[in-house]
Protein backbone atom coordinates (compact mmCIF):
# COMPACT_ATOMS: atom_id res chain seq x y z
CA UNK A 1 0.00 0.00 0.00
CA UNK A 2 1.92 3.76 -0.86
CA UNK A 3 1.98 5.69 1.75
CA UNK A 4 -0.69 8.12 0.98
CA UNK A 5 -3.40 5.41 0.98
CA UNK A 6 -1.94 4.06 4.21
CA UNK A 7 -1.75 7.97 5.75
CA UNK A 8 -5.38 8.63 4.65
CA UNK A 9 -6.57 5.06 6.06
CA UNK A 10 -5.07 5.87 9.53
CA UNK A 11 -6.10 9.65 9.74
CA UNK A 12 -10.08 8.36 9.37
CA UNK A 13 -9.84 5.13 11.27
CA UNK A 14 -8.17 7.15 14.11
CA UNK A 15 -9.93 10.42 13.41
CA UNK A 16 -6.41 11.89 14.18
CA UNK A 17 -4.28 14.27 12.18
CA UNK A 18 -1.68 14.16 14.99
CA UNK A 19 2.03 13.00 14.41
CA UNK A 20 3.87 12.27 17.29
CA UNK A 21 7.71 12.85 17.17
CA UNK A 22 9.73 9.88 18.60
CA UNK A 23 12.79 12.36 19.51
CA UNK A 24 14.52 10.76 22.57
CA UNK A 25 16.64 12.99 24.40
CA UNK A 26 18.76 10.82 27.42
CA UNK A 27 18.27 13.81 29.57
CA UNK A 28 14.95 13.53 29.98
CA UNK A 29 14.34 10.16 29.81
CA UNK A 30 12.48 9.03 33.34
CA UNK A 31 15.28 7.40 35.32
CA UNK A 32 13.67 4.08 35.62
CA UNK A 33 15.08 3.28 32.30
CA UNK A 34 18.41 4.16 32.68
CA UNK A 35 19.34 0.49 33.75
CA UNK A 36 17.81 -0.65 30.40
CA UNK A 37 20.57 -1.92 27.60
CA UNK A 38 18.26 -0.07 25.02
CA UNK A 39 16.59 3.21 27.13
CA UNK A 40 15.39 4.36 23.82
CA UNK A 41 13.60 1.70 22.06
CA UNK A 42 11.87 0.94 25.51
CA UNK A 43 10.80 4.73 26.17
CA UNK A 44 9.83 4.86 22.26
CA UNK A 45 8.05 1.30 23.01
CA UNK A 46 5.99 2.65 25.62
CA UNK A 47 4.85 6.02 24.01
CA UNK A 48 4.01 3.66 21.08
CA UNK A 49 2.19 0.99 22.68
CA UNK A 50 0.20 4.22 24.58
CA UNK A 51 -0.64 6.33 21.41
CA UNK A 52 -1.36 4.00 19.03
CA UNK A 53 -4.75 4.65 18.59
CA UNK A 54 -4.46 8.30 18.64
CA UNK A 55 -2.25 9.27 15.65
CA UNK A 56 -2.25 8.95 11.90
CA UNK A 57 1.84 8.83 12.29
CA UNK A 58 5.18 8.81 13.88
CA UNK A 59 7.96 10.69 13.47
CA UNK A 60 11.44 10.07 14.50
CA UNK A 61 13.61 12.81 13.57
CA UNK A 62 17.70 10.85 12.51
CA UNK A 63 19.75 13.59 15.00
CA UNK A 64 17.96 12.41 18.64
CA UNK A 65 19.79 8.49 17.29
CA UNK A 66 22.54 9.81 14.80
CA UNK A 67 23.57 11.18 17.93
CA UNK A 68 24.56 8.40 19.68
CA UNK A 69 26.49 7.19 17.11
CA UNK A 70 26.31 2.76 16.02
CA UNK A 71 23.76 2.14 18.99
CA UNK A 72 22.06 5.07 18.42
CA UNK A 73 21.25 4.33 14.61
CA UNK A 74 20.54 0.41 15.97
CA UNK A 75 17.85 1.67 18.85
CA UNK A 76 16.27 4.01 15.32
CA UNK A 77 16.19 0.54 13.56
CA UNK A 78 14.61 -1.37 16.77
CA UNK A 79 11.45 0.69 16.73
CA UNK A 80 11.16 1.16 12.68
CA UNK A 81 11.11 -2.39 13.39
CA UNK A 82 8.91 -2.83 16.15
CA UNK A 83 6.19 -0.38 14.32
CA UNK A 84 6.35 -1.82 11.32
CA UNK A 85 5.24 -5.28 12.95
CA UNK A 86 3.32 -4.29 15.63
CA UNK A 87 1.46 -1.81 13.65
CA UNK A 88 1.74 -1.81 10.17
CA UNK A 89 -1.29 0.73 9.84
CA UNK A 90 0.47 3.46 10.90
CA UNK A 91 3.48 5.23 8.61
CA UNK A 92 6.59 5.76 9.50
CA UNK A 93 8.21 9.25 8.86
CA UNK A 94 11.62 9.52 8.56
CA UNK A 95 12.21 13.33 9.30
CA UNK A 96 16.31 13.57 8.21
CA UNK A 97 16.51 16.50 6.35
CA UNK A 98 18.56 15.10 3.54
CA UNK A 99 19.68 16.24 0.11
CA UNK A 100 22.84 16.11 -2.27
CA UNK A 101 23.58 15.28 -5.56
CA UNK A 102 21.81 12.57 -7.34
CA UNK A 103 24.13 9.49 -6.90
CA UNK A 104 24.57 10.48 -3.31
CA UNK A 105 20.42 10.88 -2.92
CA UNK A 106 20.22 7.17 -3.76
CA UNK A 107 22.04 6.09 -0.66
CA UNK A 108 20.08 7.97 1.64
CA UNK A 109 17.09 6.53 0.18
CA UNK A 110 18.54 3.50 0.43
CA UNK A 111 18.95 3.84 3.84
CA UNK A 112 15.62 5.21 4.53
CA UNK A 113 13.52 3.07 2.41
CA UNK A 114 15.28 0.32 2.19
CA UNK A 115 17.61 -0.23 5.86
CA UNK A 116 14.88 1.18 7.90
CA UNK A 117 12.00 0.43 5.94
CA UNK A 118 10.17 3.76 6.44
CA UNK A 119 7.52 4.97 4.72
CA UNK A 120 8.13 8.53 4.10
CA UNK A 121 11.15 10.73 4.79
CA UNK A 122 12.02 14.84 5.05
CA UNK A 123 14.26 16.19 2.74
CA UNK A 124 15.62 20.14 1.87
CA UNK A 125 14.92 21.36 -1.57
CA UNK A 126 17.79 22.97 -2.56
CA UNK A 127 19.60 21.26 -4.85
CA UNK A 128 16.67 21.33 -6.97
CA UNK A 129 14.24 18.62 -8.58
CA UNK A 130 16.44 16.53 -10.48
CA UNK A 131 18.80 15.69 -7.20
CA UNK A 132 15.63 14.63 -5.26
CA UNK A 133 14.43 12.63 -8.60
CA UNK A 134 16.26 9.84 -6.34
CA UNK A 135 13.70 9.84 -3.37
CA UNK A 136 10.75 10.42 -5.58
CA UNK A 137 11.19 7.61 -8.12
CA UNK A 138 9.92 5.25 -4.67
CA UNK A 139 6.36 5.95 -5.70
CA UNK A 140 5.26 4.48 -2.79
CA UNK A 141 6.98 6.26 -0.67
CA UNK A 142 6.08 9.98 0.96
CA UNK A 143 8.72 12.74 0.23
CA UNK A 144 8.08 15.88 2.43
CA UNK A 145 10.27 19.24 1.36
CA UNK A 146 10.87 21.37 3.80
CA UNK A 147 8.81 25.12 2.56
CA UNK A 148 8.41 27.14 5.30
CA UNK A 149 10.34 25.54 8.53
CA UNK A 150 9.44 26.49 12.24
CA UNK A 151 12.44 28.28 13.43
CA UNK A 152 12.94 32.12 13.89
CA UNK A 153 15.48 32.65 11.16
CA UNK A 154 13.73 30.14 8.91
CA UNK A 155 12.97 33.56 6.69
CA UNK A 156 16.61 34.31 5.98
CA UNK A 157 16.65 32.61 2.93
CA UNK A 158 13.07 31.37 2.58
CA UNK A 159 11.40 34.96 2.53
CA UNK A 160 13.73 35.99 0.00
CA UNK A 161 11.98 37.56 -3.00
CA UNK A 162 12.53 35.44 -6.20
CA UNK A 163 10.33 36.72 -9.41
CA UNK A 164 8.46 39.02 -7.07
CA UNK A 165 7.04 36.20 -4.86
CA UNK A 166 8.82 34.79 -1.84
CA UNK A 167 11.17 31.95 -2.15
CA UNK A 168 9.17 29.30 0.10
CA UNK A 169 6.14 30.51 -2.51
CA UNK A 170 8.73 29.09 -5.19
CA UNK A 171 9.06 25.88 -3.91
CA UNK A 172 5.78 25.19 -2.79
CA UNK A 173 4.59 25.61 -7.05
CA UNK A 174 7.47 24.05 -8.19
CA UNK A 175 6.79 21.05 -5.89
CA UNK A 176 3.19 21.19 -6.95
CA UNK A 177 3.50 21.87 -10.43
CA UNK A 178 6.59 19.77 -11.44
CA UNK A 179 8.02 17.39 -9.03
CA UNK A 180 4.68 15.66 -8.31
CA UNK A 181 4.52 13.21 -11.28
CA UNK A 182 3.77 10.29 -8.90
CA UNK A 183 1.35 12.04 -5.98
CA UNK A 184 3.96 11.15 -3.59
CA UNK A 185 5.37 14.66 -2.14
CA UNK A 186 4.29 16.91 0.80
CA UNK A 187 5.78 19.56 2.17
CA UNK A 188 7.16 21.24 5.76
CA UNK A 189 5.87 24.03 6.91
CA UNK A 190 5.68 25.29 10.37
CA UNK A 191 2.82 26.15 13.17
CA UNK A 192 4.71 29.07 13.86
CA UNK A 193 4.01 31.19 10.68
CA UNK A 194 0.63 30.40 10.19
CA UNK A 195 0.25 33.18 7.94
CA UNK A 196 2.51 31.41 5.69
CA UNK A 197 0.95 28.03 5.56
CA UNK A 198 -2.29 29.32 4.85
CA UNK A 199 -0.33 30.78 1.49
CA UNK A 200 1.10 27.73 0.82
CA UNK A 201 -2.14 25.76 1.60
CA UNK A 202 -3.54 28.26 -1.44
CA UNK A 203 -0.67 27.42 -3.67
CA UNK A 204 -0.82 23.49 -2.94
CA UNK A 205 -4.42 23.31 -3.84
CA UNK A 206 -6.37 20.50 -1.96
CA UNK A 207 -4.91 17.15 -2.16
CA UNK A 208 -1.53 17.53 -0.81
CA UNK A 209 -0.08 16.86 2.32
CA UNK A 210 1.57 19.42 4.66
CA UNK A 211 3.20 18.23 7.43
CA UNK A 212 3.19 20.88 10.36
CA UNK A 213 5.61 20.77 13.11
CA UNK A 214 6.12 23.61 15.64
CA UNK A 215 2.59 23.02 18.13
CA UNK A 216 3.91 22.49 21.67
CA UNK A 217 7.21 22.98 22.92
CA UNK A 218 7.32 25.95 20.36
CA UNK A 219 4.08 27.45 20.60
CA UNK A 220 2.72 27.17 17.39
CA UNK A 221 -1.42 27.86 17.92
CA UNK A 222 -3.26 24.90 17.17
CA UNK A 223 -6.35 26.47 16.34
CA UNK A 224 -4.85 29.41 13.83
CA UNK A 225 -2.84 26.33 12.59
CA UNK A 226 -5.74 24.44 11.55
CA UNK A 227 -7.96 27.22 10.20
CA UNK A 228 -4.81 28.07 7.67
CA UNK A 229 -3.76 24.74 6.87
CA UNK A 230 -6.72 22.34 6.46
CA UNK A 231 -7.79 21.62 3.05
CA UNK A 232 -11.73 21.44 1.97
CA UNK A 233 -12.33 18.15 4.17
CA UNK A 234 -10.92 19.53 6.93
CA UNK A 235 -7.93 17.43 6.97
CA UNK A 236 -4.10 16.84 3.94
CA UNK A 237 -2.12 17.69 7.86
CA UNK A 238 -0.14 16.12 9.67
CA UNK A 239 0.55 17.98 12.91
CA UNK A 240 3.68 16.97 14.66
CA UNK A 241 4.25 17.69 18.57
CA UNK A 242 7.55 15.38 20.41
CA UNK A 243 8.21 16.98 23.43
CA UNK A 244 5.03 18.33 24.73
CA UNK A 245 3.39 14.93 24.79
CA UNK A 246 6.85 12.60 24.83
CA UNK A 247 7.65 14.40 28.72
CA UNK A 248 4.65 15.32 29.78
CA UNK A 249 5.42 13.82 32.76
CA UNK A 250 9.29 12.76 33.86
CA UNK A 251 8.37 10.14 36.10
CA UNK A 252 6.96 6.27 35.80
CA UNK A 253 3.66 7.00 34.57
CA UNK A 254 5.57 9.11 31.50
CA UNK A 255 3.32 6.62 29.05
CA UNK A 256 0.24 7.35 30.54
CA UNK A 257 0.94 11.38 30.50
CA UNK A 258 1.69 11.14 27.17
CA UNK A 259 -1.50 9.54 26.09
CA UNK A 260 -3.67 11.93 27.93
CA UNK A 261 -1.44 14.81 26.66
CA UNK A 262 -1.83 13.19 23.27
CA UNK A 263 -5.35 12.50 23.75
CA UNK A 264 -6.01 16.57 24.45
CA UNK A 265 -3.91 17.78 21.44
CA UNK A 266 -6.41 15.58 19.22
CA UNK A 267 -8.91 16.50 20.83
CA UNK A 268 -7.90 20.32 20.38
CA UNK A 269 -6.90 19.13 16.66
CA UNK A 270 -9.97 18.47 15.45
CA UNK A 271 -12.78 21.21 17.21
CA UNK A 272 -11.20 23.28 14.16
CA UNK A 273 -11.15 20.58 11.29
CA UNK A 274 -14.78 21.41 10.78
P1 LIG B 1 9.02 19.51 19.10
O1 LIG B 1 9.37 20.96 18.99
O2 LIG B 1 9.65 18.83 20.26
O3 LIG B 1 7.53 19.27 19.00
O4 LIG B 1 9.70 18.77 17.84
C1 LIG B 1 9.55 19.24 16.52
C2 LIG B 1 10.13 18.23 15.55
O5 LIG B 1 9.81 18.65 14.21
C3 LIG B 1 11.64 18.10 15.60
O6 LIG B 1 12.01 16.77 15.26
C4 LIG B 1 12.10 19.06 14.54
O7 LIG B 1 13.36 18.70 13.99
C5 LIG B 1 11.00 18.93 13.48
N1 LIG B 1 10.78 20.13 12.63
C6 LIG B 1 10.63 21.37 13.19
O8 LIG B 1 10.57 21.53 14.42
N2 LIG B 1 10.54 22.48 12.39
C7 LIG B 1 10.54 22.40 11.03
O9 LIG B 1 10.42 23.43 10.36
C8 LIG B 1 10.65 21.15 10.43
C9 LIG B 1 10.67 20.02 11.24
C10 LIG B 1 10.45 18.74 10.56
O10 LIG B 1 10.86 18.60 9.39
O11 LIG B 1 9.75 17.89 11.09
Amino acid sequence: MDFNTKLQNLMQANNSLLCIGLDPDPEKLPTTLSGSPDPFFDFNQAIVDATADLVCAYKPNSAFYEAHGAAGVQSLKNITDYIRTKYPEIPIILDFKRGDIGNTNNKYAQYAFEYLGVDAITIQPYQGHEAVQSYLDYKDKGVFILCRTSNDGAGEFQDLEVDGKKLYEVVAANVTNHWNASGNCGLVVGATSPDELAKVRNIVGDVMNILVPGIGAQGGDIEATIKAGKNSTGGGMLINSARDILYASPAEDFADAARHRAKLTVEDINKYRS
